[in-house]
């Protein structure tokens, strides 16, 4: 009587192989696919904490400002950054989905552009960054500047709205963060 051999045949051995590199790939890619999402969680929480700072930031220098140019992703004006009593000529503008702080000169030495806030996507979303207010009048409140290119001087109070969205075809969603700033015209 011939017995039998015990024992895996080629075809069961591939089988089993291949169910273990099915295996082991599926595992890869949950693995993988959660670390992208906590590594998109993080950078978004890292954008927002940088927006509100940068909304505060904009509030304290434009309080003081005197408007130059005023546009809906640019605003150019003077104010003392470093409160020495005297004005720097200052500018915030988006360049792409960066916000960035330009100083011309501080005490006479010329400034590099400082990033205040990243992932800005209010260009996108066709939602200006700023926006302008005159006097209030009577009981109408403020009244919307609409062309604060050519009516700056006018201008009493500054709307600051900034909406940041590390990836935007992916969760979590964006974040805005928004301020109105009241001028009180500082004295060049
Ligand atoms: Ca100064």
């Amino acid at each position: 009587m011939i017995k039998e051999e015990k024992g895996f045949t080629l075809v069961e051995l591939l089988w089993v192989i291949s169910l273990i590199v099915i295996l082991l790939v599926s595992t890869y890619y949950i693995f993988e696919g959660g670390l992208t999402l906590n590594q998109v969680v993080g950078d978004q929480s890292k954008v927002q904490t940088e927006a509100r700072a940068s909304l505060e930031r904009m509030a304290k220098y434009l309080r003081g400002a005197t408007l130059w140019g005023a546009g809906d992703y640019e605003i150019t004006f003077r104010c003392d950054v470093d409160d020495d009593l005297m004005g720097e000529d200052t500018t915030f503008t988006l360049s792409g989905t960066r916000l960035i702080l330009k100083i011309e000169e501080m005490n006479d030495v010329p400034m590099r552009d400082i990033t205040l806030a990243t992932y800005v996507r209010n260009r996108e979303q066709g939602v200006p960054i700023f926006t302008y207010y005159g006097e209030s009048t009577g009981t109408l409140g403020p009244q919307l500047i609409e062309n604060p290119e050519e009516e700056y001087s006018n201008v009493r109070m500054i709307h600051i709205k900034l909406i940041v969205d590390v990836d935007p075809t992916r969760k979590p969603g964006p974040y805005t963060v928004e301020t109105d700033v009241k001028l009180r015209n500082f004295e060049i």
